[in-house]
């Protein structure tokens, strides 16, 4: 395996990733996080730190760093994510053509990947502290048919779109394409692959089509409970292997989360909030 041949040590393939169903809807926010213990604490807020424990000294860690906000900073993005009566977060439009698609100014990050790969679900994660706000998601592929916008406020926009492949809408391409191509707001296009199974050929094209764009993007890996550590290594590895090599406009850190535990999630919201300019890092040497 591409993981092992790079050195990297197991250790338990449960640990980490063990939070119970019963608890799992309690840790929405940091301040529920900050009760439990510093390991789990920092699988939650840290997934790739936590997942670097099982690297061996010779596996070069460096693209494993590049945004690594204090939890003060993921704070302060969290307070984004919460819907009040002068910062409301909201479901706004749906579009099935560019002429459709909704005039906003504000800054704008778009979720795409194949239909299943968890796009909905991350977003339902990431607005989980505004539970008023309907995101929908199924187990059925190609649920999304459209471009769906949900206001955060005047802070930014983020949209949810149909997916690719299996049962994907016939027009999809007509409906994505442009929307990635022209859109000026666009400041951040995040791409989703399913951590459990590994970049496959079909994220590969979508990958080439983000390139082609010239926008810059970032690899989301989605579903982390599902599979074992070593599993999620070997894909992890396996995919910065396809970042350092075939890419220029990707961020070369994935980010690790999991929709169902809420891993990786804070530490998403405040890329977002950064991204789009809503918050100032005190760390300033974060980009
Ligand atoms: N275990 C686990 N399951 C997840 C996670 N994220 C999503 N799922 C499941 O994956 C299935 C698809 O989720 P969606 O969020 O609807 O996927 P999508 O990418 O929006 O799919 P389309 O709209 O069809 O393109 C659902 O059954 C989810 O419950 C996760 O982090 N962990
Ligand atoms: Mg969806």
């Amino acid at each position: 395996m591409f993981g092992l041949q790079l050195g990297l040590r197991l250790q338990s393939r449960a640990g980490a990733h063990t939070v119970t169903r019963r608890s799992v809807h309690k840790l929405a926010s940091l301040h529920s996080v900050r009760t439990l213990s510093q390991k789990k604490m920092q699988s939650l807020l840290y997934p790739l730190s936590e997942l670097e424990s099982y690297l061996d000294r010779s596996v070069d860690r460096t693209h494993f760093q590049h945004f690594k906000p204090s939890v003060e900073d993921m704070a302060a993005a969290e307070k984004l994510f919460c819907s009040s009566s002068t910062h409301k977060i909201d479901y706004h439009s749906s579009a099935e053509r560019m002429e459709h698609v909704p005039a906003l100014k504000q800054p704008e990050v778009c979720f795409i990947g194949r239909s299943n790969v968890g796009k909905s679900s991350l977003i339902k994660a990431l607005f989980s502290l505004s539970p008023e706000v309907e995101v929908r998601v199924s187990k059925t592929p190609g649920h999304t048919k459209k471009m769906n916008f949900f206001k955060v406020g005047k802070a930014f926009t983020v949209i949810d779109m149909p997916g690719f492949g299996h049962r994907a809408p016939k027009d999809f391409v007509d409906m994505v394409e442009p929307y990635l191509y022209t859109r000026k707001n666009l400041v951040r296009t995040f791409l989703l692959v399913d951590g459990s199974v590994g970049i496959q050929k079909v994220d590969m094209i979508a990958l080439e089509m983000c390139e082609e764009t010239r926008c810059p993007y970032v690899v989301v890996m989605t579903k982390t409970d599902k599979c074992g550590v070593g599993v999620l290594l070997t894909n992890l590895l396996n995919l910065q292997r396809v970042v350092e090599t075939q890419t220029s406009s990707c961020l070369p850190q994935p980010f690790l989360v999991s929709s169902l535990h809420y891993g990786g999630i804070y530490l998403l919201r405040c890329f977002i909030a950064h991204v789009t300019g809503s918050v100032r890092l005190k760390d300033t040497s974060q980009s």
